[in-house]
């Protein structure tokens, strides 16, 4: 036995042989999303204690963990320490990528993993316990922690309307406090083109601004006040830095064929009819897509999208592909003419067509296309994953036929629509998904058979923002649903229990209060 293996085992054993095991009268662990195991032991390790954070050799931890760390502990440098934090490595395979150990002791507090992602963890389930903790202490115990999937995300529509960098970085911190490890940006849309590319600055000059915004639920009635606002490039890069910090990956959305007036706007030779167009100014689905005649409109795609991947280090391009009506293709001299040469049957094919040839530029590039599950009308792209909007159909479909599928079904993931009954809440979009009905989800549907579940990557709540103005009002939608799917994403479909759950989100309120997030108080 090597010597780095013989050590952290008689560590192990100091930390816990002396302590005796307790079962606590109920679960005091108030972590959100739920461990995967929590073992008790008698005393608890005093928070007045002045500590010492030591890392072992090789534990890269950055500044700004250590940072939150240190604020909420006493680690003032010239007191007498009692106490220690260490974050040590491990090479033990069951930690995967993203699993840790935490071992709180009386006088000495260890977060194990066998990666970085894995000691972030542990350090967001120690913070919630220093920040939930009672009489500054927290009782001794050992937590083993493996989280359920992989693709844990959550999206932000900044399209519909516009959120600045500060509060995009502010939504960031939100997700990798619950563990959540994917964030998919949604950049482009009718209403507005947020992301800057060099090599068009129409896209923002022009498509990052619309005339005027449809007031409530009237679609003749306008505000009369031209609305915009986009990410320069650098902006991107200081966000993708923030969010790499945070093991968070960032799938940017370029949406085509569909929901691209704004694109339009600004080139409308990528247009079937050559427009004018506008910035859309109204919800909805708009019949002016991009041509998939024309090889230009792809030269355009293709240049913007490496523009894109400059800026996004993350395997997963997210293409849109949803809602693309048909009706100018089925006018367009072009497009009919694409149709006869790849010997296309039909409009869907065509669609197909786009989407594939817009894979096959993406993985020349080494990145993996991902889709809404209208990419699998008239064929699914080779290597295509799926984005299950409409209900799970498509994922199920999708893994069937051997794809990588992420669930969102709009029944259960979509945090724009109301939590309780429409006449108590602010107006939303419409629907009605309570925080019961987020918590008791499970993302792999019962049709797939056992050798087809590994195709579920997992699920992500999603964030459109037609009715969404303000930061206040997202954090509104988001919370504390967010909380529910960390849950269902992260912990052990065993260790889910709806009681549980409620009774912890009790002092997580204060949790998100303390970090200034607004939320919707689940009263019942
Ligand atoms: C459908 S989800 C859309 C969005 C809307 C959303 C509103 C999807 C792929 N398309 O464009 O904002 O519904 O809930």
């Amino acid at each position: 036995m090597k010597l780095r293996f013989i050590l952290p085992a008689l560590l192990l054993l100091t930390i816990t042989s002396c302590k005796r095991e307790i079962r606590p009268p109920e679960d005091p662990v108030e972590i959100i999303p739920r461990p995967t195991k929590i073992t008790y032991y008698e005393g608890s390790f005093d928070l007045s204690n002045p500590v010492e954070l030591k890392t072992d050799q090789g534990v890269y931890l950055s500044e700004i963990h250590l940072k939150s760390l240190k604020a909420k502990m006493n680690s003032d440098n010239s007191a007498k320490r009692t106490g220690t934090v260490i974050f040590r490595l491990t090479e033990d395979e069951t930690y995967s990528n993203e699993g840790y150990q935490l071992i709180v002791g009386k006088n000495r507090i260890q977060i194990m993993a066998k990666a970085e992602a894995g000691l972030f963890y542990g350090m967001q389930s120690l913070l919630q316990l220093i920040e939930k903790s009672e009489n500054n202490k927290i009782q001794c115990m050992e937590i083993t922690d493996i989280p359920k999937f992989e693709w844990r995300g959550m999206h932000l529509d900044v399209c519909r309307h516009f959120f600045p960098v500060e509060f995009v970085k502010k939504y960031i911190d939100l997700l990798a406090m619950h563990k959540m490890n994917t964030f998919h940006w949604h950049l482009t849309e009718d209403q507005g083109w947020r992301i800057e590319i060099k090599q068009y600055p129409k896209l923002t000059e022009i498509g990052s601004v619309r005339e005027a915004t449809m007031v409530g639920k009237n679609w003749d009635e306008f505000d009369g006040q031209p609305y915009g606002g986009y990410y320069t490039q650098e902006e991107i890069k200081e966000v993708v830095a923030y969010a790499q910090e945070r093991y968070i990956t960032i799938v940017p959305e370029i949406e085509m064929p569909g929901h691209s007036l704004a694109a339009l706007a600004a080139y409308p030779e990528y247009g079937c009819t050559g427009g004018p167009y506008d910035v859309a100014k109204t919800w909805g689905v708009f019949e002016d897509v991009y041509c998939a005649g024309k090889d230009s409109t792809f030269i355009f795609l293709q240049n913007v999208l490496s523009e894109v991947m400059e800026l996004f280090p993350g395997e997963y391009i997210h293409i849109g592909g949803d809602e693309c009506p048909k009706t100018r293709w089925e006018e367009c001299e072009d497009c009919q003419a694409r149709m006869e040469a790849e010997g296309l049957k039909d409009e869907a094919e065509l669609q197909s067509y786009f989407i594939r040839r817009i894979e096959q530029f993406l993985l020349k590039n080494n990145r993996q296309l991902i889709g809404w599950d209208e990419i699998l009308e008239g064929g699914l792209a080779p290597e295509a994953t799926v984005m299950s909007w409409r209900g799970e159909a498509g994922g199920i479909e999708a893994a069937h036929m051997g794809h990588d599928v992420v669930m969102c079904p709009n029944d259960i993931c979509y945090f724009d629509h109301y939590q309780g009954p429409p006449e108590e809440e602010p107006l939303a979009i419409g629907g009605m998904t309570t925080l019961e009905d987020v918590y008791h989800y499970h993302p792999v549907p019962e049709e797939l058979e056992a050798e087809q579940e590994h195709h579920i990557l997992g699920a992500q709540g999603n964030l459109w923002t037609e009715y969404i103005p303000t930061p206040e009002k997202l954090e509104y939608m988001a919370l504390p649903r967010l909380c529910a799917l960390s849950e269902v994403v992260w912990t052990n479909r065993e260790k889910m229990n709806w009681n549980s759950f409620k009774q912890r989100m009790e002092k997580h309120y204060g949790y998100l209060n303390s970090h200034n997030y607004n939320y919707r108080k689940e009263t019942n």
